[in-house]
Parts: structure tokens; C-alpha cells; sequence
């Protein structure tokens, strides 16, 4: 049976800003109260969408949430009619609002993490939504997130969902962004290769940035996912790098299949580490373990560039592509690099750049925007089938963005209640393009 990773991305929401929420994300807090313009990245993320579904790679859509998030001002103590509440915070605690319209969901590498069904001991395919805990923009995302993935994946005799691990930093998790799975193919038993910044047991961790995610989540999500403990693997991020602003491990290493891709400086001890997964693959194809030394790209154009925040595919054709950010056609070691490999014995023999400049901004790159979810055939047929991506849809969805979104956005115009109003009404529209029922709380109100 034929066996596709379905790459589902984040439609960038209609509140798309800049307000440097993310400390550790450089590009978060370099680029905070720049003027976004949230019509450009939702067509932008629809290009990166329509070029990998015109590679011939199944590619599906993730419905973005209602912003502000008003909801979250009422749990504050914020009261009132939703104007009054977004005016009162908008007065008394601006960067709590501020966190509230993030459109953060975007990033649907954070939303879960995903098992395929070879790997599961009940042979279905696992999700466990991120409690993302450790931003308060972010950690409001998972009721939503889970509402929304239970609308895609509902096929109760295919798809398992979790709940997402309980809210507290000794379970900081942040989803498919520090989890990648080495196979021969995506059909075969792979080796599920979780990535951890720190562990509560030991004292090696940052000393400057949080480490967002911990050994006891990546465990957790292991356990209830049902993997087998020979075919998984927990590595530590070096937390150097974590300091460099390195926050999840997808910003400085990348797996597809038999290839893994990564930086010199990715791993806690890392020869050990390495040996390690060496040891752990089990296919009878060659892995390509692939490391690219300071020498060649330092940590800081690594995370300027977001070159390992490409994404790695497996092309229908054979051999595989790198969709990567246009940021590294400005740096000539980079672009040097992806040359070299490209010539190089490895499947690696194309590379594809995205503009993708309104989410790079905010530190999400193209693997950021996609969540992979490896599907065989007839798990494919039991998808929502108005998430998958095809040219009627990808049009629709432009006419939808350009009808809907603003083509810019500032602080002051957070203070703006009809921004709520626009937000609720193209979501609404949304909901029946996508067909997903009620997955707003504002619908259920
Ligand atoms: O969580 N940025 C996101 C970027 C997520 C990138 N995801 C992966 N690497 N997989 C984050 O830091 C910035 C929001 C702001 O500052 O307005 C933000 O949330």
C-alpha cells in the first residue's frame, strides 16, 4: 500500500503581528512593533502550500484560531462587552493583549506531535496537541488546536488523539518542532528521534533562553503513543546553541526518511548522541547522517538563514528536494553549502526557495508552517477531504484572504474591536470552506 507524509500547514491567521513575544526566538524580538501585513503571509504560506501539492506532495491545511482571544482576557479578570474587555486591556495591560491576537498557531510544527500508524502499537495513527507552555501566547493554543485536529482526523478506527500534557514545565512540550522519525521509507518502522533542551534529572541545561521542551514530555508522548522503546530514541539539544537562539531543535537539524540532516553543534555530547542513532535505525536502506560544520555555516547564519528550518522531501519522482527560506540565498556560505550537497552522494538533489519573509519574521521558517503527518492510503482516504489542498481550494483560499485580511497591521490597531468582528467573520467562512463543524469557542457561545 502506498504511504504519503502529508505535510499540513498553518494558514496564517487574519491578526498577524509582530509583537516580541517569544524570548529566545531572535527573530521575535528583533522584529517586535514592526508593521506586519497578515494579507501578505496567509499568500505567502498558500504559495509554499500550492508549490509542494504541485511537487506532487499531498499537502492538507490547518484552520487558524480566533484572535484576540478574548476568552483568556475574561479568565484575567478583564469584564464587560468583548469591545469593552479589548479597550480595557488594550488600556491597562497591552502586552497581555497584545498575546491574545497572537496568530501564533501558524507554526503547526508546534501543534503536535504525530505518530504514524506503522510505528503505534494499536497501529493508529497518535496525536498529542503541545501544551506549548512555555509562552503564554502559545499555551493557549491547545483546546483549539485539538478541536481542530480531531475536525480533520476524526475516523475514530484510524486516528487516536491525546490529551496534551498536563501545563507545567517539567512537561514543557512544543510538538513535532523536536521530533523527527528516521525510516527506510515513510511505510517502514522508523525510529521516532525525540529532541529535548532540558531534563529534569540533570543540571545540564541554558543559561540565558528557556529551554521549551523536556525529556519528561518527549517520554510521555512516547508512552501514550504506544512506540517501542527499541525503535525510540531521546537526544538532549546542545543548550549552547539553545543560547544562540536555537528554541526548538527543527532550527538546527532536520530528518526525512534515511537522511538526517544537521548541525555540528545540535547535540549535548554529540558524538555519543550520533552513535546513538546510528545504532537506534533499523532500515536496510544506508542512513545518511549528514553534518555541517561551523566551518561551513556558523550557529549564527544557521539561525539568520533558517537553512535546517527547510523542509526535506521526498520527492514522487525520486530522491529528495530542500524547500527552504529565501533568506538563504543572502548568505553566500548557505547558498555554497546547499551546492555542495546537492552534488554530493546523498538522495539530496534539489533545492526550491520560498518567500516566506512575513512568518521568518517572527523566527517561522517553512518547516515551522507544517505539520507531517505520515498517512497510508487508506488513512488518506478517511481525512477530512476539504482540508486537502487542490487547485479549487488553493484559489478559494486566496479569494478568501484577499477578501477577508488587512493588509496591515500596528499595535494601535489592536485597540480596534472591529478586528474581532473581521477575525470571527472569516473564520466563520472558513469553517464551512473546510467543513469543521464548531471549532471556535466563539461559535459555541
Ligand atoms: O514559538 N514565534 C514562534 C515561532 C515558532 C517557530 N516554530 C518552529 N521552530 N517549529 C515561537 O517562538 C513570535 C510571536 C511574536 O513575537 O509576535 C512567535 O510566537
Amino acid at each position: 500500500m502506498s504511504v504519503y507524509e502529508v505535510n499540513f500547514d498553518g494558514l496564517v491567521g487574519p491578526t498577524h503581528n509582530y509583537a516580541g513575544l517569544s524570548y529566545g526566538n531572535v527573530a521575535s524580538s528583533n522584529n517586535a512593533d514592526l508593521e506586519s501585513n497578515p494579507q501578505q503571509a496567509a499568500l505567502q504560506g498558500l504559495e509554499k502550500m500550492w508549490t509542494l501539492e504541485k511537487l506532487g506532495i499531498p499537502q492538507g491545511v490547518i484552520a487558524p484560531h480566533v484572535r484576540p482571544d478574548v476568552a483568556s482576557l475574561r479568565a484575567l479578570g478583564f469584564s464587560g462587552t468583548d469591545p469593552q474587555v479589548i479597550a480595557k486591556a488594550a488600556k491597562l495591560e497591552p502586552l497581555l493583549l497584545k498575546a491574545v491576537y497572537s496568530a501564533s498557531a501558524m507554526w503547526t510544527a508546534n501543534a503536535a506531535t504525530v505518530s504514524p500508524s506503522s510505528d503505534t502499537d494499536n497501529l493508529k495513527v497518535h496525536f498529542t496537541p503541545a501544551n506549548l507552555s512555555n509562552k503564554f501566547h502559545r499555551s493557549i493554543e491547545a483546546p483549539t488546536t485539538s478541536r481542530i485536529l480531531k475536525a480533520i482526523f476524526s475516523d475514530e478506527n484510524h486516528f487516536e488523539h491525546h490529551s496534551p500534557l498536563p501545563n507545567h514545565p517539567l512537561f514543557g512540550d512544543e510538538g513535532a518542532a523536536n521530533h523527527t522519525r528516521l525510516s527506510d521509507s515513510y511505510g517502514h518502522k522508523g525510529l521516532a528521534l525525540f529532541v529535548y533542551g532540558e531534563d529534569a534529572k540533570t543540571q545540564v541545561k541554558p543559561s540565558c533562553y528557556p529551554a521549551r521542551q523536556t525529556r519528561q514530555a518527549c517520554e510521555a508522548i512516547a508512552r501514550s503513543h504506544g512506540l517501542s522503546r527499541a525503535r525510540t530514541l531521546f537526544i538532549q539539544q546542545n543548550p549552547e546553541v539553545i543560547d544562540q537562539g536555537v528554541f526548538h531543535n527543527d532550527v538546527i537539524a532536520i530528518g526525512n526518511e534515511n537522511v538526517f540532516l544537521f548541525h555540528e553543534k545540535a547535540f549535548y555530547q554529540q558524538k555519543q548522541s550520533i552513535e546513538e542513532v546510528r545504532a537506534h535505525y533499523t532500515g536496510s536502506r544506508p542512513l545518511h547522517l549528514l553534518e555541517v560544520s561551523c566551518g561551513d555555516v556558523s550557529v549564527e547564519e544557521a539561525v539568520k538563514s533558517y537553512l535546517f528550518n527547510s523542509q526535506l522531501v521526498s520527492l514522487p519522482s525520486g530522491g529528495m528536494a530542500i524547500i527552504a527560506p529565501s533568506e538563504c540565498q543572502t548568505i553566500d556560505s548557505v547558498e555554497r553549502y546547499f551546492s555542495a550537497l546537492c552534488k554530493a552522494s546523498n538522495p539530496i538533489n534539489e533545492v526550491f526557495y520560498i518567500d516566506l519573509k512575513q512568518s521568518m519574521q517572527n523566527g517561522g521558517g517553512p518547516a515551522c508552517l507544517r505539520l507531517r503527518v505520515t498517512l497510508n492510503q487508506t488513512e488518506l482516504a478517511a481525512v477530512n477531504p476539504a482540508c486537502l489542498l487542490d487547485e479549487p481550494l488553493y484559489k478559494r483560499l486566496q479569494m478568501w484572504v484577499k477578501k477577508h485580511y488587512r493588509d496591515r497591521l500596528r499595535e494601535v490597531d489592536l485597540a480596534d474591536p472591529s478586528l474581532l468582528l473581521e477575525s470571527q467573520s472569516a473564520l466563520d467562512e472558513l469553517t464551512q470552506i473546510l467543513h469543521l463543524g464548531s471549532v471556535y469557542d466563539f461559535q459555541r457561545i
